[in-house]
Order: structure tokens, then sequence, then C-alpha cells
């Protein structure tokens, strides 16, 4: 790190709250799957800000529609219509099959709407008893970070000191079958609240027929399936939805991170008449929901996912990449898991007690930028614009700087 690069870290430091502790590298600018830190040093992104940026770094089109709408109207309230959210919505519920959406601004907003929703719809539809609706959710889950979603949280970094938290959620193993089918069978259970594929919790694939399991579990007890498709959705595991993987179409899905392409906070809330019916006029909202810009942006980042072919290009890509991670010939990369461009790595602790975060170091020497997850696990999560040649020079820089480790 040169003086430069320490003068905005020490910024950081000095001002900033130390709620995050990044890897040493300062990023200046972004374009595609590159960043440039402020030596103008190139790198490949390989988190895409943890797959917000599916689309690649400044899309041309995203960032022009940003342009234009800011040019003419940026934000009125939701106490008054505008020319651009109907627009959106009629968009959005169209590419994904839903009769309705609720626009919010980050991930957590739209998964606290989904648990108020399913609520709600407790209440008022199943006629559950007032207070007493059970959401079922998995352990190592990561919905976000407001006080709601921590209260069901496993991991004490989410919610040691946070505490007392909200009541109503039941936890059970993640790709448990039978757990699952008992748990919602119980009495009062609202709805079941997973990942389709854990991202935090290291790229946790469920077993095949995980989803479907539970889709069909979910109507035969009257139970709503939420589905949290904020780091899978978007065509990142190689689907325009991580669910769309196998026969099942969830009650409630949230989506948040890349349907803006990275551009400004965006998340949506997905579901049909009868569940998203059950909020009335002034009963949920936010400042920002729905706003014009968002709007704009939000339609044309998923134009971008269809023109430019994303959800195949990952597809493709992603089975290009997991073959050349297991073709590493060293024992310390223990397992290769992911789908689509959603993939990670173990690596089991060498030299010192050297780990995963260490090789993110050497990666970042090496031109490229990856994150290491609890420990042992390193997330790779490229834009899905890359290209197969760039795939194979990535996977060349992983593996030489994986051979060259002792
Ligand atoms: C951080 C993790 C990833 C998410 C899923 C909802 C949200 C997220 C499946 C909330 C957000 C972000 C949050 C960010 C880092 C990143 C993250 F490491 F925290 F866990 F991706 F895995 N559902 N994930 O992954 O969306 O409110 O952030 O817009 O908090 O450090 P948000």
């Amino acid at each position: 790190m040169i003086k430069q690069d320490t003068y905005f870290t020490d910024l950081e430091d000095k001002y900033g709250a130390h709620n995050y502790k990044p890897l040493p590298v300062v990023i200046d600018r972004g374009e595609g799957v590159h960043v440039w830190d402020v030596n103008g040093k190139q790198y490949y992104d390989f988190l895409s800000a943890y797959s917000a940026l599916n689309q690649g770094h400044c899309h041309p089109r995203i960032i022009q529609a940003l342009k234009d709408q800011a040019d003419k109207l940026t934000l009125t309230s939701r106490a008054f219509y505008n020319s651009v959210l109907g627009e959106c919505e009629k968009y959005i519920t169209g590419i994904f099959g839903y009769d309705k959406v609720l626009m919010m601004n980050s991930g957590v907003e739209a998964v606290e709407t989904a648990i108020k929703l399913c609520r709600k719809w407790a209440y008022e539809v199943k006629k559950l008893p007032e207070g007493q609706a059970k959401i079922i959710v998995v352990t190592e889950n990561f919905h976000g970070r407001t006080l709601g979603v921590v209260s069901f949280s496993n991991d004490p970094d989410s919610y040691d000191g946070y505490g007392p938290f909200l009541p109503g959620f039941e936890l059970i193993p993640y790709n448990d079958l039978s757990a699952m089918e008992q748990a919602i069978k119980q009495p009062n259970v609202a709805g079941v609240m997973i990942e389709p594929i854990q991202g935090e919790a290291g790229v946790i694939v469920p077993d095949e027929g995980y989803l479907e399991s539970i889709s069909k579990w979910c109507k035969e007890s009257n139970v709503l399936f939420i589905a949290d498709e904020v780091q899978t959705g978007i065509a990142r595991t190689g689907k325009m939805l991580a669910t769309d993987h196998e026969d099942c179409r969830p009650d409630i899905i949230v989506l948040g991170k890349a349907l803006s392409g990275g551009v400004l906070p965006v998340s949506a809330v997905l579901a049909d008449d009868e569940i998203m019916l059950t909020i009335k006029p002034g009963q949920h909202g936010s400042t920002y929901g729905g706003n014009p810009l968002s709007c704009a942006v939000a339609m044309e980042a998923l134009k971008v996912v269809e023109d430019e072919g994303l959800v195949e290009n990952a597809r493709r890509l992603g089975e290009l990449f997991r073959e050349r991670m297991r073709a590493i010939k060293s024992p310390l990369v223990t397992a290769v898991r992911g789908k689509g461009l959603l993939n990670a790595i173990d690596i089991t602790p060498f030299g010192d007690g050297k780990t995963a975060y260490d090789v993110c170091l050497l990666l970042r020497d090496n031109g490229l930028l990856a994150k290491q997850t609890h420990v042992h696990t390193i997330r790779f999560a490229p834009p899905l614009v890359i290209t197969e040649e760039q795939i194979h020079e990535c996977a060349d820089i992983i593996e030489s700087t994986i051979m060259g480790l002792q």
C-alpha cells in the first residue's frame, strides 16, 4: 500500500464507523468486470458487491437511464402517482409472473416487507390467532441486518448485543427435509423463508428437490413459501431466479442488489393479490420506495439482463469455472461448490495458520478481488457479463495463486 492508499484508508478509519474490515485495496473506478485502484492498478472484480453488479460496473445503458431520469424527476414519494412506477411494476410482474410488486430500497427492507405480508396474510386469510404467527427459518441464514431480521440469525456476529429480539420465528437446520416437513406441519405456521442457495454461509447449495419439497409441503399446509432471492436472483445462478432450478413457485419472492445493476439501492417483493392486498393504504411504505429514478434504473437493469443473455452466460461459464476450480491440483482446495456464477471454494489452513483471507490478499496482488466468508471459504462471483476468455484468465490467476501457496 503506498502513501496514497493510506490517505484514503486513514480517512475511513478516522471518520467512519468500524463496522467493516475491508480488504486493503482502494477502488477508484469500475467498468464491466474490472475495477482500478487509486494507483491505476486493474483488477477483476470477483465479488460484484455481493452479486449486486451482475450487469457489470457502470453499465452504459443503466447509467444513461439514471442520467435521463435524474434530469427529469427523481422522487415524488407515494403521496402522489408518478409516470414511471406503474410501468416498472408492470414490467417486473410480467418478467417474474406475479400479480403485484411492492417496491422498496434495500434488500433487508424487502425481507422485512415479506415478513409483514406473511403475518398479515396469516391473520386475515389463514385466520391464525392474532400475534401467534410463526415463520420457519433455517440455520446459517443471512437475510440482512435490521433488528427484526437478526432476531432469527444464529450467527453471533449478527445478533450479539442487539437484544431484545423479535419473536415468532423457529430455526431449523438448512437442507434437512424431515426437519422442514415436521416444522411446516406445526400449528400457527404462517410461512417458511429461505435463501435458495445460502450466500453468506459459504454458497451452500441444497440437495436437488429441497426447494420443490418445501413448495409442496407449504401448499399442503397452507403455509407461504418465501424465497429470499436478493443475492441468488437476477440471473446469478444460471436461471432468472434460483428457485427456477426446481419445479417450485414461491408465494413471495424478495429481490434486491442486481435489480438495479449496482447503480442505486432498489428492492422489491413479488406476490399474488391474495397476499399482496392484505396490506391496505397507510399500512406500509417508505419515502424512496418506488421512486421514479430507481424504477427507471431497475427497468433498464432488467432489460440488460435479457438483451445480453446473462442467464445463459452465467449458466455456461459457471460450469466452465467450476471445472477449472476442480482441476486445480492442490490439497489446499477441499471443496468447490456453486450454481451459475455464484461459486465458492474451501481452503484448508496452510503455512503458519494462514486462511482464505491470506489467499484473498495474494489474489489481490495478482489482480483479482474476492472475499472470504466464514474463515475457510472464498466466494467467487464475477459480473455475469464476463467472457469465456476472461473466465479462463481469472481461473489461471486463481490456480497459479493457489499452486504458489506454502
Ligand atoms: C453486509 C453478507 C452477502 C443477502 C440476502 C438479504 C440481504 C442480503 C440473501 C440484505 C445482503 C449483503 C449485506 C452486506 C454483505 C452482503 C452479504 F455477507 F452480509 F451476508 F451478500 F452474503 N438477503 N447481503 O445476501 O440486503 O439490506 O444489504 O441490501 O451487510 O455486510 P441489503
